[in-house]
């Protein structure tokens, strides 16, 4: 097993000075079925609580072998033969040769050693120092010997030959590139066709929306002796060792088959949907499925614990649910077969909307209900009910694009409050709670009727 390992100078400090001060860095090799046999004899030191193997200790486990400064990955050829490392300012690649590096750990071809790990002779193990550019990072592979190294400070793609140690042609990225990914590049067998080029640096590539600039990753075509550049899209930040693997190989399930849910809460008909009480802790079953959640609203107490149990009963593929309460900063997500659990204090009085966060059918906006909060006491002096279904969903007295009162910001979806807040004279804003909700049902159905 091979790591980069860098500041071989253990410097602190200015690292710019203090850890650039030896010729090279290192790439530790490291015998782990040594390692694997040295535990199994009973070797190793407990350091707080883990066995730790120290190479002075127990030598033969680990060896360094001399690397340029800073490297950054080290590959290994898909036959095994060869180990590919450089340091990120460098202008070649080195390709160590595994058969030279054991040759070499036999002969004690050492230099010295590191805190007790031996420093393999450099000019023993290597093969080759490639010229592939500047900056190379990382090494994948292709069919017939094809290495292709990332070069961060050329932002190219060089592509080269194991054994020939020929570099045959450079492709431009438009960004400082990281890491690359080949089609299964990484594996004994790589398949060629196809490489992506990963962004580190988008440097001013796409429209500036912000300090964080987006990052980009470009589709390059290797099947032919020349690379070709095909696509150019977005990706997420900091993209690390990705893969890339025939579609055939994915085998994801679709969905949590029913049968082996065996959550606690799990329920999977609405019959089973309901509230429960014990003390001030309050047990929600709900069910999840195309286009209700299940219950539609219920009660609990101002102070109570509120713990909801979702299941998702669908079984089809991709019928995922969502479960948003806004004003309590609760929205998850609940695969198909699956049970999830919120459990949160319900310390804000009013009604709030909950609803699902997923696109999921035709019906998707209008799979919603309410969550009823009983304020601690009235002005009266008088305290909430208790929990349950509530007596506005036996009566309701709204259409579904009822807007809660509540004294923060009301509990319901933001499009629909947008247009509220749009229409609403503020004086009718300010009137009693049950005016308000009856302003708000009005409001939307004349801005529902207007549009
Ligand atoms: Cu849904």
């Amino acid at each position: 097993m091979f790591l980069t390992c860098y500041n071989a100078e253990r410097a602190t400090g200015k690292l710019e000075v203090t850890a650039s001060q030896a010729d090279r860095d290192y790439i530790a090799a490291v015998d782990w079925k040594a390692a694997e046999k040295a535990i199994a004899e009973g070797k190793g030191d407990m350091l707080g609580g883990v066995k730790v193997l120290d190479p002075k200790k127990v030598p033969g486990i680990i060896y360094l072998m001399p690397c340029g400064k800073s490297p950054h990955g080290v590959d290994v050829s898909p036959d095994g033969k060869y180990i590919i490392g450089s340091g990120k300012l460098q202008g070649v690649t080195t390709a160590f040769n595994f058969e030279k590096v054991q040759t070499a750990i036999r002969n004690k071809d050492f230099t010295g050693d590191e805190d007790g790990i031996p420093v393999l002779k450099y000019e023993s193990i290597k093969d080759a120092e490639v010229p592939v550019g500047l900056g190379p990072l990382h090494t994948q592979f292709g069919p017939d010997n094809w290495a292709y190294t990332s070069l961060f400070v050329d932002s190219a793609v060089a592509k080269w030959k194991l054994g020939t140690w020929e570099v045959v042609d450079k492709a431009p990225m438009s960004y400082s590139i990281g890491h690359l990914s080949a089609a299964e590049g990484d594996t004994v067998s790589p398949d060629g066709k196809y490489l992506v080029g990963l962004n580190k640096l988008s440097h001013g590539r796409h429209l500036n929306v912000g300090p964080s600039q987006p990052e980009s990753s470009q589709l390059v075509d290797i099947s032919e002796e020349k690379m070709k550049l095909l696509y150019d899209a977005f990706t997420e930040p900091e993209p690390h060792y990705a893969v890339m693997v025939k579609a055939d190989k994915l085998k994801p399930i679709e969905v949590y088959p029913k049968e082996e849910n065996k959550h606690p809460l799990a329920i999977w008909d609405v019959k089973d949907a309901g509230v429960t009480r014990n003390g001030n802790k309050v047990l929600v079953k709900m069910v999840l499925v195309r286009s209700t959640l299940t219950p539609t609203d219920f009660e609990v107490n101002q102070g109570d614990t509120v713990k909801v149990a979702m299941t998702n009963i669908e079984q089809t593929t991709d019928e995922l649910h969502g479960w948003g309460l806004l004003d309590y900063n609760i929205n998850i997500v609940v695969d198909p077969g699956e049970t999830k659990v919120v459990t949160f204090k319900a310390d804000k009085p009013g009604v709030f909307a909950y609803y699902c966060t997923n696109f999921c059918s035709a019906l998707h906006q209008e799979m919603q209900g309410y969550l009823i909060v009983k304020p601690k006491a009235d002005g009266l002096g008088r305290r909430g009910g208790s929990a349950g279904a509530s007596p506005r969903a036996r009566s309701r007295p709204c259409p579904p694009g009822f807007v809660g009162p509540g004294p923060g910001p009301p509990g319901h979806r933001l499009d629909l409050w947008k247009s509220h807040r749009l229409s609403q004279p503020s004086a009718s804003r300010q009137g009693s709670s049950s005016s308000r909700r009856r302003s708000a049902c009005s409001e939307r159905s004349s801005s529902l009727s207007g549009t």
